[in-house]
């Protein structure tokens, strides 16, 4: 290395030292300030991260009509992943992988997979995740599992948080279209609380279209555990949105649609819709002593208004409400407006009176203030404070929940500290940590429909934005511009010491239990070197190991019609060393992490040399990385 090498090396480092110490006194209070004077909370609230640096949260955002879940870093907004559910992957094979198809089929209705298997699928293509939410254990995030829904095929999902996978997917009877989705706070999820949204007749066979009093809305707690549907409750009026509290008694549900209308006119009529509260242990009662009627393999109760049994009660809410979030006081719940400038707050404490002594449902609400145009959603820092999105007025309101309550009471107190503009129509928003008792007060997201102007144009369809905005000090301040592709509907925020995900995959985990028995019934030993062709009628089974930069198979020959699986199981246990499947011209391409087994079926269709590679890049030669199927022509 020449001496002026160096020295422009030793000077770039320095350099380099130089501006990281300059940062950190610019996230501190200013001039004379350093990373010693500053107080933690403006030290660890500086949204810049330098290259390397990691990020003191997880993000895990939906991404709506996508379909797949994305992990961002927060505060630097960088996406770290994108983690397939209800969506296909050209990259990882989710959607073609035997292991993928299982669980993408294995859960649906027998009637939809008849319904599939009329149009040539054998599952769908295509999801709607609005909701993604860890599992929690004692009122905090407990780093096991994330669920997430699907409003496009009526389906909840699961997404193990120690590799980062689906491993559940389930379609859920009776209901139509799941939006809401919550797990239970309190002692453990436990139950992940799912909306069916839109009205169906009970029985939709066909012989039902216009006698409304036929139609119902289907609330359901699914075993989250299990990934098997719990309990059902029928509710009058549709459901929207979803939350429980932090004492494991009740889940609340906003109706914007109580008139049961089926056009715009009819669902807006009333002046006043509802949150329905569902009464958890009376529900379980119920089912313990037998008064359900079982539906489509689900026990479901009647909650609908009048029925016997104080299974729910009906919380009267000013027109169409929307969103239902959980304070971390542990005694509030807001009920976002919508169509009203309100968030109506629910004190859980006053639920009791309703369901022990008949108490006026609405003598729970003791809040309810006026915020601004379009209030969806609300999250919470650890100071008392809310922080509502205002959809129509481009806006996030920051509110003070006790004088918002001193208000309600006849104070003349103004709960409201502070607005700040977001771009633009904001629905949903998160706090760090903000829907568990451990919310920390330092970021903010909101989540906006609409980007307009804010980035280069890239035609008429737009990317969203969702801004980051640091709630530390007493104003909000929008610190960072995020564009996303459709459509980061909803996140949560988690402290990076809630997850602790494995670097390589345990040879026995159950994502391929089924190749693992065939591998054994073929005498393959699946954690060993693997080079071994098997035939069995028409069925090929190829097994072979993959290790940087060799399949263990350079060539293996089968018969043009033959159905063939291959198996690979990559013996590489290096972090971040993932090899890739792809046999070119049959559409077949999949992920195999390190020490992961994972496989494909396809006809073997095309006679001639076809040539499989690796496409993750994992070596210098990578590029060699390949091997030929040679296929024979039939009869020949
Ligand atoms: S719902 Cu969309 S903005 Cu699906 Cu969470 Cu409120
Ligand atoms: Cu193995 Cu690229």
């Amino acid at each position: 290395m020449s001496e002026e090498t160096k020295k422009g090396l030793s000077m770039t480092r320095r350099g380099m030292l130089g501006a990281t110490a300059t940062g950190a006194v610019l996230a501190g209070t200013g001039v004379g300030s350093s990373l010693l004077t500053a107080t933690p909370a403006q030290a660890a609230n500086n949204a810049h991260l330098a290259p390397g640096d990691l990020d003191e949260y997880y993000g895990f955002w939906s991404s709506g009509q996508t379909g797949e879940l994305r992990i961002l870093g927060v505060p630097s907004m960088r996406e770290l992943m994108r983690v397939p559910v209800f969506n296909r992957c050209s990259a990882t094979g989710w959607g073609q992988t035997n292991e993928s198809l299982k669980i993408l089929t294995e859960g649906l209705l027998p009637e939809t997979k008849e319904f599939l298997h009329a149009n040539g699928k054998v599952t769908y293509d295509n999801g709607d995740l609005h909701h993604p939410h860890m599992s929690f254990t004692d009122g905090t995030y407990d780093g096991r599992f994330l669920f997430m829904n699907d409003k496009a095929n009526t389906r909840v999902a699961r997404v193990r948080c120690d590799v980062m996978k689906c491993d559940k997917i389930i379609e859920i009877p009776n209901a139509l279209d799941i939006h809401g989705l919550r797990p239970q706070k309190y002692p453990r999820t436990g139950y992940v609380f799912a909306n069916g949204e839109h009205e169906a007749p009970l029985v939709n066979d066909g012989s039902v279209l216009d006698d409304k009093s036929q139609y119902v809305n289907i609330f359901t707690a699914v075993d989250g555990d299990e990934m098997k549907v719990a309990w059902q409750v029928i509710v009058s009026g549709n459901l929207d949105n979803t939350d429980c509290d932090y004492q494991g008694k009740y889940a609340f549900s906003t109706s914007y649609n109580s008139e049961m209308g089926v056009n715009l006119a009819e669902m807006t009529e009333s002046e006043l819709d509802h949150v329905v509260v569902f009464n958890i242990k009376a529900i379980e009662a119920a089912i313990e002593a037998g008064n359900y009627q079982e539906l489509n393999g689900a026990k479901v109760v009647d909650g609908r208004k009048g029925a016997p049994g104080n299974l729910t009660a009906y919380i009267p809410i000013p027109n169409s409400p929307h969103g239902v979030n959980a304070c971390p006081d542990k005694r509030h719940i807001m009920i976002n407006g919508k169509l009203s400038p309100t968030v109506s707050v629910i004190d859980v404490q006053k639920v009791d009176e309703i369901f022990a002594n008949g108490a006026d449902p609405r003598s729970a609400v003791v809040a309810e203030p006026q915020l601004g145009l379009g209030p969806l959603h609300t999250a919470f820092d650890n100071r008392g404070n809310a922080y509502t999105t205002l959809f129509l007025d481009s806006q996030v309101v920051k509110w003070d929940i006790q004088k918002a309550i001193d208000a309600y009471a006849g104070k003349d107190v103004d709960p409201i500290l502070d607005k700040v503009d977001v771009h633009y129509q904001p629905g949903h928003n998160s706090t760090s940590m903000g829907e568990t008792a451990e919310a920390d007060g330092k970021w903010l997201i909101s989540m906006n429909k609409f980007s307009k102007d804010r980035f280069l144009n890239v035609g008429p369809l737009k990317p969203e934005n969702e801004q980051l905005i640091d709630i530390s000090g007493d104003k909000m301040k929008v610190v960072h511009d995020g564009p996303t592709f459709a459509e980061p509907h909803d996140s949560i925020i988690v402290h990076r010491s809630k997850v602790n995900p494995v670097n390589t995959w345990d040879r026995n985990d159950p994502m391929w239990a089924d190749a693992r028995a065939q591998a054994e019934a073929d005498g393959v030993d699946l954690d060993d070197w693997q080079d071994t062709v098997i035939r069995d009628g028409n069925k090929v089974r190829v097994y072979m190991t993959s290790q940087a930069p060799n399949f263990a198979l350079e060539t293996f020959t089968v018969k043009q019609g033959d159905e063939v699986t291959v198996i690979v199981t990559n013996l590489d246990d290096i972090d971040d060393l993932t090899h890739g499947f792809c046999m070119a011209n049959f559409g077949v391409a999949m992920e195999i992490g390190p020490q992961a087994t994972a496989s494909v079926t396809f006809v073997a269709e095309r006679p001639g040399v076809h040539w499989y590679y690796c496409q993750w890049f994992c070596h210098a030669l990578h590029m060699e990385m390949r091997g030929r199927m040679f296929v024979e022509p039939r009869g020949a």
